[in-house]
């Protein structure tokens, strides 16, 4: 982004990512259908592959986060991160094969203990292991505060064990953060959870900072961490975005975000009101963070877009009301990604930056 805001955020692609020799580069997540490796990042800068199909064709997406300052990385666990005085990004795979595989051999006991034998699934046990070593990683560096998670788990909407998976997620991913005494309502990272492709890894990466950020709900959604047992015995716990003043300027980061509203989804089988209704959501955030942080002007149009699209045959039709509503000059990616709810066929994130000297 333009704006001094001294992080940002570019979707590149694998050329334009290699051509632009970034040296403040904080972490990268790949996206890409196709199982070969992007490659060509620096060794020590943190990569989150995640296996989500580019919309349209099979190309390859760089999200690239840079700070505009100097950083170094480390390693916990298998949270691999980076990280200035000031913020952490950080990423972890756990693939539930290998899970499995341990659980079969002579670890058996213990993985039994932790998971199998109280009746939670492979990826039950992969999102504990997965939010206990991100907490633990990010309390041990002292960046406490996650401001964003994104999630990408395979087959999110499949059910294994009789309970959806993305419920199963929702279980251990509670369960974690309630260990590592962290809250499970009001103040809580925004985040995205999305499909990925068959049997590859859970993949999450996330932001976190020293200082504390504000955390902002919809007014027309009731909070995810509020939603009634017909979703699930375990709340999603995130924000509907977070808001966090950096170095030199403010961010914003909105949770993904659909056609919701209280509580339902609304629009069922209808792609373009969905795609108004969410972007209906988004206004609502942006009014939100606006009256929160007195002199911000976070706009629409002036956001970095991630579209999830469940059908990739509904693309142009997204396009088409996104074109209306946000111009020519906005910064969006298609990625094609099953969505929490089998009802919703879009789901839309987004990030915006401020200048601080505008927000007094
Ligand atoms: C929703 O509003 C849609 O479980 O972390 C959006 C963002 C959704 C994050 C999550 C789920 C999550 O409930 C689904």
């Amino acid at each position: 982004m333009r704006a001094p805001a001294g992080l940002h955020l570019d979707y590149v692609s694998p050329a334009e990512y290699q051509a632009a020799e970034w040296g403040d580069v904080l972490g990268v997540a790949t996206f890409s259908g196709t199982r070969d490796r992007v490659g060509a990042t620096v060794a020590e800068i943190p990569v989150a592959e995640v296996s989500t199909p580019v919309l349209p064709g099979t190309g390859h997406v760089f999200e690239v986060w840079r700070c505009n300052r100097p950083a170094t990385s480390g390693q916990r666990q298998r949270v691999r991160f980076r990280r200035t005085a000031d913020m952490l990004f950080g990423c972890i795979a756990v693939s539930e094969a290998q899970l499995a595989a341990a659980a079969a051999g002579p670890d058996r006991a213990r993985c039994s203990r932790a998971g199998h034998a109280a009746g939670h699934g492979a990826l039950h046990e992969a999102t504990s292991q997965a939010y206990r070593e991100i907490c633990a990683a990010v309390d041990a560096e002292n960046y406490p505060h996650l401001l964003r998670v994104w999630n990408y788990l395979p087959d999110i909407n499949r059910d294994a064990d009789g309970t959806e998976r993305y419920r199963q997620f929702n279980s251990a991913r509670q369960h974690a953060l309630r260990e590592s005494g962290r809250s499970l309502a009001g103040n809580v990272p925004a985040a995205s959870a999305l499909g990925a492709a068959s049997n590859s890894p859970l993949v999450v990466y996330f932001l976190a900072s020293r200082s504390a950020p504000c955390f902002v709900e919809n007014p027309r959604q009731l909070s995810a961490y509020h939603y009634p047992r017909q979703y699930g015995v375990h709340s999603p716990v995130f924000s509907r975005a977070t808001l966090w003043r950096a170095p030199d300027g403010l961010a914003l980061f909105i949770s993904g975000t659909a056609s919701i509203v209280g509580h339902r989804s609304l629009h069922v089988g209808d792609t373009a009101a969905q795609t108004r209704e969410t972007l209906t959501n988004i206004e609502a955030l942006l009014a939100e963070a606006n009256r929160a942080a007195r002199g911000a002007h976070f706009r629409l149009g002036a956001l970095a877009l991630k579209v999830y699209v469940r059908r990739p045959a509904d693309l142009p039709v997204i396009e088409a009301e996104l074109a209306a509503a946000l111009g020519e000059s906005a910064r969006v990616i298609y990625l094609q990604a099953d969505i929490c709810r089998q009802d919703l066929l879009v789901e839309i994130e987004a990030t915006g930056m401020c200048p601080l000297d505008a927000a007094a």
